[in-house]
């Protein structure tokens, strides 16, 4: 009995917590990140798993890749995305219901709730400056694609708007033009739309548009299924003079 009192069993959380190739990783956590328990250094770049982990790096891959450079499943939600929105790095559809990680991220679902509840906010912002539309879901930045805003003299309305209307198939016309057949069209106040564009391809680099904000239909298309009536649209910056970038 005495011998017993003395004895101190290892639990088994704390063993499975042990680092057993010493690179600063847990057990637990080489799980997670999908790195081998085995072996310090997974990508063989010189740097320890741990120590990648700590500062942002892939511990998958070499040269200095960021977590955010790296989609280990391949599922489009970055390693980084998939940390932040508690999905598996290693896992296409972490609560298995058939969407995958990225699809429901993107949708403002949990990736690891089967629920079809939306849980987090989703919001965009027209950077006129830039000529850049940003998509934010949960407050953290998941696209970044140029657009085309309206000319300088029928600048896109700066402030603070809303979805109020989607539209899959649209005809635009006015005095000098007439555009049959645009698809993926948002509208974020009377008479403005989010759409794609098919009759240039300025984006990013010039404004372009009597009013509207112009993406490539393929952006425009996976914006469309992003959001919802009721989504926050920003409008910021400024209209470039000239309308070129810069200018
Ligand atoms: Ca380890
Ligand atoms: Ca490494
Ligand atoms: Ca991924
Ligand atoms: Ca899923």
């Amino acid at each position: 009995m005495v011998l017993l009192a003395c004895f101190t069993p290892i639990s088994p959380v704390f063993a499975q917590d042990h680092d057993t190739d010493n690179d600063g990783l847990s057990n637990i956590l080489e799980e997670v990140y999908h790195t081998d328990p085995y072996n310090p250094d997974t990508d063989g770049d010189g740097f320890f798993d741990g120590v990648e982990i700590a500062h942002d790096y892939s511990p998958h891959q070499g040269n200095g890749a960021w977590m955010h450079e790296s989609d280990y499943d391949d599922d489009g939600l970055n390693d980084w995305l998939e940390r932040w929105f508690g999905s598996d790095i290693g896992q296409i559809d972490t609560d298995g219901d058939g969407y995958n990680d990225f699809v429901e991220v993107s949708r403002g679902y949990d990736p690891k709730d089967i629920r079809p509840i939306i849980k987090y906010s989703k919001k965009v912002e027209v950077d006129r400056t830039a000529q850049r539309l940003y998509y934010y879901v949960d407050g953290v930045k998941i696209e970044n694609w140029p657009v085309s805003t309206g000319n300088p003299h029928s600048p896109t309305p700066e402030g603070e708007f809303t979805i109020t209307t989607k539209i899959p198939k649209k005809r635009y016309s006015g005095p000098g033009y007439d555009l049959p057949g645009v698809e993926w069209n948002m509208k974020f106040k009377p008479l403005y739309y989010i759409h794609g564009a098919y009759w240039h391809n300025d984006f990013g680099q010039r404004t372009r548009s009597h009013g509207c904000v112009n993406m490539r239909t393929a952006d425009a298309k996976k914006l469309y299924s992003y959001i919802d009536i009721g989504v926050p649209v920003s409008i910021i910056g400024n209209t470039p003079k000239h309308a070129i970038v810069g200018s």
